[in-house]
């Protein structure tokens, strides 16, 4: 399959400033009248060309006339003459059968449509590609009693009867946008309705569309949609534009949500909460994505993306935005904290592999590969990073300078970079390497002593990447304080930019006994390496007031001796156990940090940190300081318990770190191996009034072979078992179990009933939960290799895009034995030969074998 490179981007030849659509809606065949008005771009006798990929075309005119078109691999050449014409399309197009969830399609029998990046070609024929900007009205009829509900983008500006029991409706966009934005939906709906008065005194209608049994699932998304309205006015000074705002929620989505102008789509499960059938992660997750796609509307939808490198300039920004968003309504320091596990646990392991690329790639072979967490979080972590070197004023000029310069333009990061340039005077040149290089920088820091007093000494590595072989030192920017190791005093923090390989920063006003406090706040997505003792950890986990540093300082001591006891067998648990003891016991701290603050790193954090993963020994030495943790603490985590057991549900910071702290004081209780525990567990899942609690049972219970557990997996299967979302974490519970016979388990579980691969959340709830479970995963049989490359086959039958994004596990056989990276090369190459495979699936494998 052909690779598409940013290099060779060029104008579009033919603009279409003006578009109207005709729908006559049917869930096995729908006609499509398009009306294009196209406008020549340029000096040049090139002819229209138009991406199609639908089932039929009826029929072509230019200007009313018939016209010699031409259609190969999947493009429709129109021959013009004149400098602009008017373009007439009909086609057909087959939603129920349309299994890849892009285009139109059938959910539910509800008809809904997902274009980005390239699902509008599957509608109609059109030039598709962002930097074409187009008006759209749009007209679509069909069945009343079908589809009584009937939504596009923009304002609705007519509706009515027609023949034979249908209706109609029209709706036209004022705003030029992209064709990946389009979107529209026919379906059996209810809405929960609001509204929103805008920071000038324009009345809002928000209507968040679901079915009916569903419609008290939607206070929260409401609530959420609200208050990330009106924190966009307040922060970033952006007001929405038009007068209509909906959300509809789907069953079946490949993506989370999607950010279509005015009428975004999301994937159900970022929808529907109530304290029964959501957690406080779901809770915190709908906040964060309603958010996330709302800041769309200008970080994409006002100002959108020239070409799809460029997909960063939109998605790395949000990012950002809803990060910064959910921080704010939330624990600055435990939102820090979330994300930046998420970056370690998705980016960080990308950055080091096979499928490693820039926050602004170079090439690909299929876009929906690029969707990823180095475009997304690193990217993120790219504007966060300005954000911290220009500060935040400086950033909001920036911001501002970006908005009105490009409203209505389809830009790239560089505009954006120049735009927080231009408006804060600070040279940003070599910070552009953010977006050039790939890989995950690794620092090393220590304290030196010199006459005229304390230095840091700095160095700087950025691994080499497919492609990349050499890189450029990068500016690093780094907040750093010393602790006084006598008094426990911070000295005032200072940002360095370390943009040298290496480099030595006098430290004035430094303490006697100073400890180094680097990277605080998780400044820079890097890896850093320090000489700090155990002791000196141990302190900074205790004393350090950065919230982040002192996490982190914690994570350290806990990876320093977990690696230890993996290439030695065995390591002093003592001082984590200290550290653990403080932290549990310091009034001052919020139990929703203290909950983050004694998990143990992940089994595949930990083998991301080792030469080579071995992860029978990760799992072995990682159970034995849980269980030594939860034995020699055990009064402590019983009072932690019984300290928040008996709370009623409500939904507020507070309580939600109170219910985390407790099921993680539960979770050591049972690693003490005490007789009462899988009871207590029991009774929790039993008497809980919420969802968190009930899963965080679960959780616990299914690691173990009581009958507790048996009992409760049946109840919760029972209760919720006509509940999708519900029923996807009793799948993803069972997928990550600790026990060794997951992999009997999990293959069975692939053959349940309610197991199916139409549905992404239902596939993702095992397959993808299954493949992050590193020790069974990685069995040594091959076994979970195989039956990952299984799914990903029959997988790729159906949807593509979603198959491909379960490949990347098997991609890291390079960090294991020879033995497991053999069986892992095995499985790809076997995709990479199955005939029929999709180039989605294509990319990924192939280059995972590099
Ligand atoms: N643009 C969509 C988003 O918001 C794609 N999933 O991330
Ligand atoms: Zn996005």
């Amino acid at each position: 399959p052909p690779v598409i490179r940013r290099e060779d981007y060029s104008p579009p030849d033919w603009l279409v400033p003006d578009i109207s659509l005709d729908f006559r809606l049917g869930a096995e065949r729908t006609i499509v009248r398009a009306t294009l008005q196209v406008r020549r771009n340029g000096s040049h006798r090139r002819p229209l060309l138009l991406n199609s990929e639908v089932e039929a075309i009826h029929r072509v005119t230019l200007n009313g006339e018939p016209v010699n078109y031409w259609y190969e691999d999947q493009v429709l050449r129109v021959p013009i003459e004149g400098e602009s014409a008017t373009v007439e399309t009909e086609v057909r197009i087959a939603p129920r059968a349309n299994t890849q969830l892009m285009g139109l399609y059938e959910s539910n029998a509800m008809l809904c449509t997902q274009c980005e990046a390239q699902g509008f070609r599957r509608i109609t024929p059109f030039p598709d590609r962002p930097d074409v900007l187009s008006r759209y009205k749009l007209r679509m009829s069909g069945d009343k009693a079908l589809y009584p509900v009937l939504l596009a983008n923009g304002d609705l500006v007519a509706s009515g009867e027609g023949e034979g029991g249908t209706h109609w409706a029209e709706w036209h966009d004022p705003f030029p946008k992209p064709c990946y934005l389009f979107a529209m939906v026919a379906g059996d709906l209810v809405a929960n309705r609001d509204t929103f008065t805008t920071m000038s005194g324009r009345k809002v209608d928000l209507g968040i569309w679901v079915r009916a049994g569903d419609l008290p699932k939607t206070a929260h998304a409401m609530a959420s949609l609200k208050a990330a309205m009106k924190w966009d006015e307040e922060v970033y000074g952006r007001e929405y534009d038009l007068d209509i705002f909906n959300i509809v929620a789907v069953d079946d989505f490949n993506f989370g949500a999607m950010e279509n102008k005015g009428l975004n789509i999301f994937n159900s499960r970022y929808v529907l909460a109530d304290p029964d059938t959501a957690t406080d992660a779901d809770y915190d997750a709908i906040a964060g994505v309603v958010a996330h796609e709302y800041f769309h509307n200008w970080s994409g939808d006002r100002v959108t993306c020239r070409d799809w490198f460029q997909l960063s300039l939109k998605e790395g920004f949000t990012v950002f935005r809803d990060q910064s968003f959910s921080a704010d309504m939330g624990s600055h320091a435990v939102k820090r904290i979330e994300d930046v596990k998420m970056l370690r646990a998705a980016q960080f392991p990308e950055d080091a592999g096979p499928l490693a690329h820039p926050v602004r790639p170079d090439s690909y072979i299929e876009i929906s590969n690029f969707y990823t967490a180095t475009v997304y979080n690193k990217g993120a972590e790219v504007i966060r990073m300005m954000h911290t070197i220009l500060g935040p004023e400086r950033f909001r000029a920036g911001t501002d300078l970006y908005f009105s310069r490009h409203d209505g333009q389809a830009v790239t990061c560089e505009d954006f970079v120049k735009a927080m340039e231009d408006a804060s005077g600070v040279d940003l040149s070599h910070f552009r390497l953010w977006y050039s290089q790939a890989g995950t920088p690794r620092i090393k820091a220590r304290l030196v002593n010199r006459t005229e007093g304390v230095h840091v000494a700095l160095e700087q590595e950025v691994p080499p990447t497919p492609g990349q072989p050499v890189k450029q030192p990068m500016p690093i920017p780094l907040r750093i304080a010393l602790l006084d190791e006598a008094t426990g005093r911070p000295t005032d923090e200072r940002l360095i930019v370390l943009d040298k390989a290496s480099d030595e920063i006098a430290l004035d006003g430094a303490p006697a006994r100073p400890v180094l406090s680097i990277n605080r706040d998780f400044s820079a997505p890097v890896i850093v390496e320090t000489d700090r003792s155990a002791v000196d950890l141990a302190f900074l986990s205790a004393h350090d007031d950065d919230p982040f540093a002192r996490y982190e300082a914690m994570q350290q001591l806990m990876l320093d001796t977990l690696t230890a006891a993996v290439s030695t067998g065995g390591a002093d648990h003592a001082p984590v156990i200290e550290a653990v003891r403080q932290t549990l016991t310091d009034a001052n701290l919020d139990p929703a940090f203290i909950a983050e603050a004694v998990l143990l790193p992940s089994e595949s954090f930990i083998g991301d940190r080792m030469a080579v993963v071995d992860p029978e020994a990760i799992r072995a030495r990682r159970e034995a300081l849980r269980a030594d943790l939860g034995r020699t603490l055990e009064p402590l985590w019983r009072d932690a318990y019984r300290a928040h057991v008996a709370n009623r549900y409500a939904y507020n910071p507070a309580a939600k770190g109170a219910r985390r702290l407790k099921t993680i004081a539960l979770g050591y209780i049972a690693a003490t191996g005490a007789p009462d525990a899988a009871a207590l567990a029991k009774r929790q899942y039993d008497e809980s009034d919420n969802m968190t609690d009930r899963q965080g049972a679960l959780g616990v219970l299914v690691n173990g072979y009581s009958a507790e557990r048996d009992a409760a997996l049946q109840a919760f299967y029972e209760r919720y078992r006509t509940n999708g979302l519900v029923l996807d974490k009793w799948f993803t519970t069972q997928a990550l179990s600790t026990r060794d016979d997951v992999l009997d388990q999990v293959e069975a579980l692939a053959g349940h009933p309610d197991f199916t691969l139409a549905n992404p959340n239902r596939l993702r709830s095992l397959v993808a939960a299954f493949s992050v479970n590193q020790r069974a995963f990685h069995d040594a049989s091959g076994r979970g290799y195989r039956f990952l490359a299984d799914m990903i086959l029959a997988e790729d039958k159906l949807n593509p895009q979603t198959a491909a994004k379960l490949v990347p596990p098997l991609g890291r056989w390079r960090r294991f034995d020879e033995g497991r990276a053999a069986l892992m090369r095995a499985e790809l190459e076997r995709m990479v030969a199955t005939p029929g495979l999709s180039k989605d699936v294509f990319e990924q494998a192939s280059k995972s074998l590099a």
